[in-house]
């Protein structure tokens, strides 16, 4: 079981898409955990897109995540990180794969909606940067049993 930290960007947000993107990843099967919306501070910004420091694109990055109110939420499932960033669908909207969120809803890479974990390491220290042990809720799902076996 894996959990991986999702971020709808201040332009999901902004356009109303909260509920298609959250409804996407719910269908899909996978368990919500934690959840909230929130304003990103530079600073934490900064330390959740550090690896990107020095890119062309940074400032742009940082100004664009900060630019208005978010929603973080960590979603549990197996192989949850690699199946949340498949139905994001690549960095790139006019690349991403029809019927992933950024191809459906999206047209600009430095407006692509959403933010997924993309690795086990990566996923943990998101999580814990966003979120205090207290707010992610262990529950078992009454429907767990027709989702996985
Ligand atoms: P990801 O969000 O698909 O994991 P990353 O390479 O981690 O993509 O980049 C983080 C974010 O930075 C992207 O989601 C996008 O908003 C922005 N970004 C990445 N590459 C570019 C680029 O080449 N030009 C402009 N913005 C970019
Ligand atoms: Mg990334």
């Amino acid at each position: 079981m894996e959990r991986t930290l999702v971020i709808i960007k201040p332009d999901g947000v902004q356009r109303g898409l909260i509920g298609d993107i959250l409804s996407r990843l719910e269908r899909r099967g996978l368990k919500l955990v934690g959840m909230k919306l929130m304003a990103i501070s530079d600073e934490l910004a900064h330390r959740h897109y550090g690896v990107h420091e020095g890119k062309p694109f940074f400032d742009s990055l940082i100004r664009y995540i900060t630019s208005a109110p978010v929603v973080v939420m960590v979603w549990e499932g197996p192989e949850a990180i690699a199946l949340v960033r498949r139905t994001m669908g690549t960095t790139n909207p006019q690349e991403a794969a029809p019927g992933t969120i950024r191809a459906d809803l999206g047209v600009d890479i430095e407006r692509n909606l959403i933010h997924g974990s993309d690795g086990v390491e990566t996923a943990q220290k998101e999580i814990s940067l966003f979120f205090a042990p207290e707010e992610l809720v262990d529950w078992e799902r009454s429907t767990d049993r027709w989702i996985t076996r």
